[in-house]
């Protein structure tokens, strides 16, 4: 049975890929800082399926400590998906928040290149997969994406690069680029605001935590020789606009 660590584990896309990897008959660590969650999915998928690390994925401390920590049975991992994201406001740059720029660039990128130098060793041992959770924002920007924006662009780039240096290792490595999935990620992107989030999705249909997981299972399920590059997705109605033209 192959093992999957998959960041972010406790909410959204994270909750559903561990849901749809131990269906397809995996084992997964997940990660989160929100225990009682982890406790719940443990309680629901049983320790010989499901491990739980809590711990925040900017403390490297933290994560080398649960690491290290491993039950024999999780020890060797066949997959890393870097999931655990976020975005903070959707105003413009020139009246955002820093330390929430600071905050999107330390989880969306320094924790994600961290995580993927910390376990590819691991990964080149068991010819492992790597699956990373871009967004549709890294290719087509909208106002109030800014470094939210720039970040998936980041991790998109960082993943297309990984390939090249990982040519010959038999390590695969994928981008997944989704549009608008009805998660907790808007509550968190407004500061906790429910009626925004219910109100951006609102007659959209918008894509599933299940309709990722999908993809993300499929991924990693092709023979050992296919490498899916990159997957971009969005709920049918959601599209492209014009470009927008200031007229001063
Ligand atoms: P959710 O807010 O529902 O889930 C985010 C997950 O990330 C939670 O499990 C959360 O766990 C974890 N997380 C966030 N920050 C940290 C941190 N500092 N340390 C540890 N864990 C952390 O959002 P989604 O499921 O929607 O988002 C998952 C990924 O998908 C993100 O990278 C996001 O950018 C990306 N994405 C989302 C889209 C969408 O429309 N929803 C579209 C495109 C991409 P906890 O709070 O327990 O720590
Ligand atoms: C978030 C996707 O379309 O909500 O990564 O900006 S979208």
């Amino acid at each position: 049975m192959k093992t999957a660590l998959i960041t972010g584990a406790t909410s959204g896309i994270g909750e559903a890929c561990t849901r749809a990897l131990i269906d397809g008959g995996w084992r997964v660590i997940g990660t989160g800082r929100r225990a009682e969650r982890l406790d719940a999915m443990t309680a629901e998928f049983g320790a010989e399926r499901f491990h739980p690390c809590r711990f925040d994925v900017r403390d490297e401390a933290a994560r080398d400590a649960a690491l290290d920590a491993l039950p024999e049975a999780f020890r060797q991992i066949d997959c890393l998906v870097n999931n655990a994201g976020l975005a903070l406001g959707t105003g413009p740059a020139q009246t955002a928040d820093l330390a929430g720029w600071k905050t999107m660039i330390d989880t969306n990128i320094t924790a994600l290149v961290s995580f993927t130098h910390k376990l590819l060793p691991a990964l080149i041992e068991s010819r492992g997969s790597i699956v990373n959770l871009s967004s549709v924002a890294a290719s087509y920007p909208y106002p109030g994406g800014n470094v939210y924006a720039g970040s998936k662009a980041f991790v998109r780039q960082f993943s297309l690069a990984l390939r090249s240096d990982l040519s010959g290792t038999g390590v695969r490595v994928t981008s997944i680029e989704p549009g608008m999935v009805e998660t907790e990620f808007t509550v968190i992107r407004t500061g906790g605001d429910q009626s925004a989030s219910d109100a951006l999705y609102a007659g959209v249909d918008p894509l599933t935590p299940a309709d990722i997981a999908e993809m993300v299972l499929w991924v990693v399920s092709r023979p050992a020789r296919v490498n899916i590059n990159a997957m971009e997705v969005m709920p049918v109605n959601q599209a492209f606009s014009p470009f927008q033209v200031y007229r001063g």
